[in-house]
């Protein structure tokens, strides 16, 4: 993971081209808008820019492989001729598959692989890091699905089973990375518990990415004396609080909007856990 560094927690920089993404969707319609913001979140300190296409917000709409590629897939191209490290946020095995031809490195895949079954092939084949998130269901559904007898157990053990197929599939270990799915198909609840526990993935053995950014738990917890959640561009705070939590509890990386905060405070982690 070339794109990775050695001295400090890795930040992925969050690019959704799409027009309903929660807290940045439709800010960045033209390919050129959304270059230019990737390139100030490079100067800022992203390790990798993570480009969606398709929300996952609760509730909102899916769209067509079709349609996901064709939003993705120029900036991707901009941005890898720019030699900027990319991510595809995508479920879809050929979205994943024209991404990497188009430049991106690295498949972030918010089902675990199993969103679509063709995935670990196409990961296996191109030898790339693969993000496995924790999943349970499609955005119309996993509010139905937060259910859990032990969070932490559950979601440790429901990841090891995804480790498990990428691996049966062909996947080399050193491919794969870990993330919770903060806030898929889980309640605030549950997302305090995974990150008080963050070490029973940790223990793993595989790096762990934490994706907690604005989140509506977030917003939730920062709720005003009436009960109003914290609106989206106020919970940088609490973003960099956990950031800063992840990385002493030893995650391997961050997924944010705001990249100079966070790329702060790995730093200051970092220098602590080197003292
Ligand atoms: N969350 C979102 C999108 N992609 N990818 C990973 N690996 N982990 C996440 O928790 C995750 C993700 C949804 O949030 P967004 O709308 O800010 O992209």
């Amino acid at each position: 993971m070339e794109f990775a560094r050695a001295d400090r927690m890795t930040v992925l920089g969050v690019l959704n081209v799409t027009p309903d993404s929660f807290s940045d969707g439709g800010r960045y319609p033209a390919v050129a808008d959304a270059v230019a913001h990737a390139l100030a979140m490079r100067a800022d300190g992203a390790d990798l820019i993570d480009v969606g296409g398709e929300s996952t917000r609760p509730g909102a709409a899916r769209i067509g492989a079709g349609a996901e590629a064709q939003r993705v897939l120029p900036v991707i191209s901009a941005l890898a001729a720019a030699g900027v490290p990319v991510s595809v946020d995508t479920y879809r095995a050929s979205v994943a598959q024209a991404a990497l031809e188009a430049g991106a490195t690295v498949i972030n895949d918010v089902t675990g692989g199993l969103g679509d079954p063709d995935m670990a092939r196409v990961a296996r084949d191109a030898g790339c890091p693969w993000i496995l998130m924790h999943w349970r269901g499609h955005s119309d559904v996993m509010a139905t699905l937060a259910t859990y007898d032990d969070v932490v157990a559950d979601v440790r053990r429901e990841l090891c089973t995804r480790v498990d197929a990428a691996l049966a599939a062909g996947v080399d270990p050193s491919q794969l990375i870990l993330d919770p799915g903060l806030g898929f198909a889980k309640t605030a609840a549950h997302n305090w518990a995974l990150l008080a526990h963050l070490d029973a993935l940790i223990d793993l053995g595989l790096p762990v990415l934490v994706a907690a950014s604005r989140k509506s738990f977030l917003g939730s917890l920062l709720a005003d004396g009436e009960g109003a959640p914290r609106p989206v561009g106020e919970r940088e705070s609490a973003t960099v609080a956990i950031t800063t939590m992840a990385g002493l509890a030893g995650a391997w990386g961050v997924r944010v909007h705001e990249v100079r905060p966070s790329v702060d405070a790995a730093r200051a982690v970092a220098a602590v856990r080197a003292a």
